[in-house]
């Protein structure tokens, strides 16, 4: 599988402290086979994108629209026949890349989950839709698939932290994987709105994706 390429899709929203350390990470995992890094920065305010264009392959900027449109976006330019999607923020180490796409020769979708969930929220939402999906972190966004898949992936919902995906997945009848992962340590709060606000976007996300798997 990693003879043939991997196309690696990452999103930014201010990542300009980190995503020359993931580029560089991704790119000594994937030496010795053909890769390439896709950005799709949501028109950042922190130079994002000025080092996204030098260390990327492909580095585009938008509208802000979230993270899961963004890797929808980012998908659809990947030239290579294996994807993978991961965190521009460090939490998913890339070094669980060849793993990951390992698990492709199986399963149409592999996901690489989180051994902890920080929130209990993700807890609650990953322990629902788990039982539907079959991995135990639903909300992961590090994750491989080919890419003749992503034509059956017709995102309705918005932002469901990778959720959607995974339902839509089993709606069509594709089966899922997963690895498990030690990811660091979460930081404090998040970066994005508070505690409660990433709270309600997480249970927000699991309502949204309830109600798509059940029509
Ligand atoms: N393009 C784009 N990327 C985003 C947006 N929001 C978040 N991201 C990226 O998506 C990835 C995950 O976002 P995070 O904010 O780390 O989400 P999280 O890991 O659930 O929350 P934290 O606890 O704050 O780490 C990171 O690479 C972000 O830069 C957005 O609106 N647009
Ligand atoms: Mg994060």
């Amino acid at each position: 599988m990693l003879e043939n390429g991997v196309s690696v899709v990452t999103t930014t929203w201010n990542e300009q402290e980190n995503i020359e350390q993931l580029v560089s990470t991704i790119r000594h995992v994937l030496q010795h086979f053909p890769h390439e890094v896709i950005i799709v920065d949501d028109n950042s305010q922190d130079g994002t994108i000025q080092i996204a264009t030098r260390v990327a392959d492909v580095a585009v900027t938008k509208k802000r629209e979230g993270q899961t449109k963004g890797l929808l976006y980012g998908m659809q330019l990947a030239k290579y026949p294996v994807i993978v999607t991961i965190d521009a923020d460090l939490e998913n180490n890339p070094e669980h890349i060849p793993d990951l796409i390992g698990q492709t020769a199986k399963f149409d979708i592999v996901v690489a989950s989180r051994t902890k969930l920080p929130r209990i929220t993700e807890k609650i939402t990953s322990k629902t839709l788990g039982k539907i999906v079959g991995v135990t972190d639903t909300l992961s966004n590090f994750k491989a698939f080919r890419k003749e898949t992503i034509s059956k992936f017709n995102l309705r919902a918005g932002e469901t932290f990778g959720a959607e995906f995974l339902v839509i997945a089993k709606k069509k009848g594709l089966t899922i994987g997963e690895i498990k992962y030690d990811a660091p340590p979460r930081r404090k709060n998040p970066r994005i709105g508070g505690t409660m606000k990433a709270n309600l976007r997480i249970l927000w996300a699991l309502i949204k994706s309830l109600v798509l798997y059940a029509f």
